[in-house]
């Protein structure tokens, strides 16, 4: 039977289960990566897990993130990574190396490899044909110790691309119409695959912008076809382990969707949501304030010639603020060495460091209600700093040409001749910056903001407490867990979980406490797509402290199911989606049975202010149910060994 590109990797990676759209599956995992921010609790629960070396093919720990260190606790905790890395045998890339994404493209992504990173744009390695996926940094530990990862064999969704994208469109408009066409929720357990003539017009790092932001889907991964095109890639950056991977012709999909890149506009994702997309000629006029060009989707050496080119000679109006951040220090050379920086700088372009930086709302916070053009991959609503900012999410050629007029502008109305621009046939390559492991062990050092993982109790058999938060549809991560100026107390749990919540309900989490304190169990109920983004297991761990027990919800994203039931809370489902509109936050819940219904998944919730029985399922696989069932994964493997 011919096969999808994506099934002949999930058959050659098959540890567990059957091979069938919908079935539970557990596949091997030959790389890994983390990220500072995710990356030390992952390494904690490594330890936990009492191994001495890792024992994956390739295992990188990337420190991108937490980069500004305003305190001592970002530095302590890259020191706890540099020496945890040296330790166990995982190659480091220090601060000032560039963002995980980008660098693991460049230096160790390829074709046919499964891949997991505690990070949801983990996909961005499907642009050479990597089958790789965003998880929790639970997750990735036990693949660092080689155990398989645990997915839902997906229904796989055709994007043929047709034709060439003319002058000053680029690859971000290609998959802001993908957004436009799937929106952010409805997509889990799903992969699209990318075929038709125009792949071969696209280069790997446009190609990694596209798979980057399916993320923004919730898809679980992304892939291109690894070609004539990914080859060149690989050999321009001297890498080993080429093969040709595609389709085989005739296969079946799921759903097909055909795009003619011939004539594709610039798009733009508006205020707050990745999905909310408009073509620019929309959006022309609208006056900005700010304009930044980096993050793990458009800050290639590709991205930044097509950005200079059209800045060369023009220096940006006094309105504007525009900063650039090269996503790799391979990156930063290369332009630096070609005269590319030179007219950044020389158009007033303030050059930021190669890292995640504004993306993650880490600094250049937008003025009140200041509309910045960004592009990066996310805008939800205070993700810049900023709850009044208003951020679009756009290509790197809308940036820059808005940048120079001050006001949204179509780049195709631009006059500059950017055909010239192209990849070099070698990239610069210095590996200086990553340190390789040797086989010594190393004194591990840890500074008072790193804690150990919290532990959880067994489930309980009747879970009984109140409504603690009812929330809408789309809460993403950044609203369970923010980040920006917290992010620095992402080891520290008792501390990062004072602001679960915060930017919904800052009362949160004194309520929550107060609760678990009283010995009762905690719910929250929410609306669909709950928990989209990022793929922080702080989402979960910091909740679990609180005292929540169970997340009620019209539906629930990938990462972050896994990653509650990682941490031992329920994730359920109404049976019934108008059932949402019976419970009011505060009322007084009850399940009991709760461990014979993990069996059949079949759940009874007593809103007993109410009055109400309500029936909920339980969408999660056996292993996640005996995980559930031990109060998490740490419990379950101390209790059962695996
Ligand atoms: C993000 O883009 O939201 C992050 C920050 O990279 C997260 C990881 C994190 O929360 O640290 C992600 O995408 O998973
Ligand atoms: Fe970093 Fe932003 Fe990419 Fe997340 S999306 S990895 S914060 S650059």
């Amino acid at each position: 039977m011919a096969k999808t590109m994506c099934y002949k990797i999930l058959e050659a990676h098959l540890l567990e289960g059957k091979l069938e759209k919908g079935e539970s599956i557990v596949v091997k995992i030959d790389q890994s990566l983390t990220q500072d921010a995710t990356g030390t609790m992952a390494y904690l629960q490594f330890e936990a897990l009492g191994l001495d070396r890792v024992k994956n093919e390739l295992a990188v720990s990337y420190v991108d993130h937490n980069t500004v260190q305003v305190g001592f606790e970002n530095f302590d905790d890259h020191e706890y990574l540099r020496t945890v890395a040296k330790d166990k045998g995982v190659i480091f890339s220090r601060a000032g190396n560039g963002i995980c994404h980008q660098v693991h493209l460049e230096r160790f992504a390829l074709p046919g490899k499964t891949l997991i990173g505690s990070d949801s744009h983990t996909p961005t390695a499907g642009g050479v044909g990597s089958f790789s996926m965003g998880a929790g940094g639970l997750d990735v530990a036990l693949a660092m110790a080689g155990v398989g990862f645990s997915i839902i064999a997906p229904r796989v969704v055709n994007i043929i691309l047709k034709g060439k994208l003319r002058p000053f469109v680029s690859a971000k408009d290609i998959i802001l119409k993908v957004l436009e066409r799937y929106g952010v929720k409805g997509n889990v357990n799903t992969v699209f695959e990318y075929t038709g003539d125009g792949v071969k017009t696209l280069t790997v790092p446009e190609r990694a912008t596209i798979t980057n932001m399916g993320a923004e889907c919730g898809v679980t991964t992304s892939l291109f076809p690894s070609d004539e095109v990914t080859k060149a890639f690989l050999d321009a950056q001297n890498r080993e382990g080429w093969i040709e991977l595609k389709a085989d012709e005739g296969a079946e999909y799921d759903d097909v969707f055909e795009i003619d890149l011939s004539v594709l506009e610039p798009m733009a994702a508006c205020p707050h949501s990745p999905g909310n997309v408009k073509s620019v000629s929309e959006l022309k006029g609208m006056k900005i304030n700010q304009v930044l060009i980096g993050s793990c989707t458009n800050s290639s050496y590709l991205d930044l010639k097509r950005a200079a080119e059209i800045l060369d000679g023009h220096v940006i109006p006094p309105t504007v603020s525009l900063g650039v951040a090269p996503g790799s220090r391979a990156v930063m050379r290369m332009i630096a060495a070609d005269g590319t920086l030179d007219k950044l700088v020389a158009a007033g372009a303030r050059i930021l460091e190669s890292a995640c930086g504004f993306c993650i709302g880490n600094h250049q916070s937008p003025g009140t209600d200041g509309v910045s053009l960004r592009t990066n991959n996310r805008n939800f609503e205070g993700r810049s700093g900023t709850k009044s900012g208003q951020v679009y999410l756009v290509s790197p050629e809308t940036a820059a040409y808005s940048a120079l007029k001050g006001y949204f502008a179509d780049p195709t109305e631009c006059d500059k001749d950017l055909s010239g621009i192209t990849n070099p046939d070698s990239f610069l390559i210095d590996d200086t910056m990553f340190i390789f492991p040797d086989d010594e062990k190393c004194e591990i050092k840890r500074g008072p903001n790193i804690g150990a993982p919290p532990t959880n109790e067994a489930l309980r058999n009747s879970l009984s407490g109140e409504a603690l938060l009812k929330v809408g549809d789309k809460i993403t991560t950044d609203h369970i867990m923010p980040a920006g100026q917290y992010l620095k107390y992402k080891s520290n749990i008792p501390l990062y979980s004072t602001v679960v919540f915060n930017p919904v309900d800052p009362d949160f989490a004194k309520r929550a406490s107060e609760h678990r304190d009283n010995g009762e169990a905690g719910f929250i109920i929410a609306g669909a797509s709950y928990g989209q983004g990022s793929s922080r297991e702080h989402a979960a761990i910091c909740p679990m402290y609180l005292g929540i027990k169970a997340v009620v919800a019209v539906s629930i994203e990938r990462i972050h199911q896994a990653n509650l039931c990682n941490f031992g809370i329920l994730p359920l489902l109404f049976e019934n989606e108008e059932d949402y509109e019976k419970i009011s936050q505060g009322d007084e819940l009850r399940i009991d049975n709760v461990h014979s219904s993990l069996k059949d998944g079949k759940f009874i919730l007593m809103n007993l202010s109410k009055g109400w029985d309500i029936p909920l399922k339980l969408f999660a696989s056996d292993i996640q149910k005996e995980q559930l069932y031990y109060g998490g994964r740490l419990n379950q493997i101390k209790e059962c060994g695996r």
